[in-house]
């Protein structure tokens, strides 16, 4: 069964946020830990089959946010998070999330930067045969340039301290919100300090001129697209510079960006056919009630592509990874060696 092969196939997941990536079991377990906190449950998973507007997405988020508040739960959140990917057999995660104080209980950035590391620290000590994490900081373009340049300024320091863990920075948050060209120039500092940029483009319709300027950095790799390949010149030079989409198939039609994940709807499948690289990724595993199996599992379903396609496509996963050199080669031969096992499989 194709759902047993998507499972069993190591993967590389290098879009999932944080906050939107917590299971119906972690939600659960912070709300028990806080005895302050004012709901006993919380509506954070939209169910199978249903679909919400992206603005439902956001309200989630802040929701699940009041329950990541403090430095304990967001390392809990962390090493949770980071489990649940051990599960689904993803060898090698990038995870992001947005630096957010908290006056009431003494959150600071810096303070969210380190809980977050220190998750990922104690959690890949005791898998550090199965997984290796690394850490982008997020820029959530609903909160305004003074937040981003502090977010970019934790970046660069803990870029040189945190042994390499942290290795860029996001452009995320309500596409909605301000114009993403107010975003540039600390962007720019951001790529100039040797930090690799994961950008949300195009979630919605609409942002050409920001989309033109963001193609400008350039970007690393692109965080959905899902309309720039309605724009010429932007198709052109994501084309010409070969810059990797991150696909989240199930976000964007539960999150009601995209009407079906068909081809006459979804971009996944103009992506392919014209041969631009693409990673499949979750974006918020929690909110989305999916894991990156099931995202393997409906695009080989909605593109009849092959065991062995699906295998290609998660191995060239490992080409647009922000670690070194040291870490893609350690992940081929990882690839590699259990495709020998597997054989089987592929039959
Ligand atoms: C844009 C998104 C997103 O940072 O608190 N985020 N931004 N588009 C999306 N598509 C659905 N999904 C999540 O995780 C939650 C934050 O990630 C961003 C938003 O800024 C959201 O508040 P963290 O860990």
């Amino acid at each position: 069964m194709m759902e047993q092969f998507t499972e069993a196939l190591p993967k590389v997941e290098l879009h999932a946020h944080l906050n939107g990536s917590l299971s119906e079991e972690t939600i659960q377990r912070l709300i028990s830990l806080d005895t302050k906190n004012t709901f006993t449950s919380a509506e954070t998973v939209i169910a199978k089959g249903s679909k919400r507007t992206l603005k439902d997405c956001f309200d989630m988020f802040q929701i699940i946010q009041r329950l990541t508040a403090d430095a304990e739960s967001i390392k809990y959140a962390t090493k949770a998070v980071i489990n649940d990917f051990v599960a689904d057999h993803v060898c090698y995660l990038e995870l992001r999330s947005t630096p957010r104080g908290n006056s009431a209980t003494g959150l600071t950035k810096r303070s969210y930067v380190e809980a977050v590391l220190e998750g990922i620290e104690e959690c890949t000590k005791e898998h550090s045969d199965a997984i290796e994490v690394r850490f982008l900081l997020s820029i959530d373009r609903r909160l305004g340039i003074e937040e981003a340049e502090d977010t970019v300024n934790l970046a660069i320091e803990y870029k040189k301290s945190s042994k390499g863990r942290v290795v860029g920075v996001d452009f995320s948050g309500d596409p909605n919100a301000r114009d993403g060209r107010e975003y540039l120039e600390i962007l720019k500092k951001a790529k100039q300090s040797g930090l690799r940029l994961a950008l949300h483009m195009a979630e919605i319709r609409g942002l050409q001129r920001e989309n033109i300027d963001l193609l400008s950095i350039p970007p690393d790799r692109i965080g959905h697209g899902t309309f720039l390949h309605e724009e010429l010149p932007c198709e052109d030079i994501v084309r010409k510079r070969q810059i990797p989409l991150e696909i989240c198939l199930t976000s964007n039609v539960k999150g009601g960006t995209v009407e079906s994940f068909a081809e006459e709807h979804h971009h996944m499948h103009r992506w392919k056919n014209i041969g631009q690289p693409f990673v499949l990724c979750t974006d918020d595993k929690g909110v989305f009630s999916t894991t990156l199996s099931n995202e393997y599992r409906i695009a080989a379903a909605e593109s009849g592509m092959t065991r062995q396609e699906l295998f290609d496509l998660s191995k060239r996963c490992i080409d647009f990874i922000f670690a070194s050199d040291d870490v893609k080669t350690r992940l081929r031969w990882k690839w590699d060696t259990w495709k020998e096992q597997h054989s089987s499989l592929f039959l």
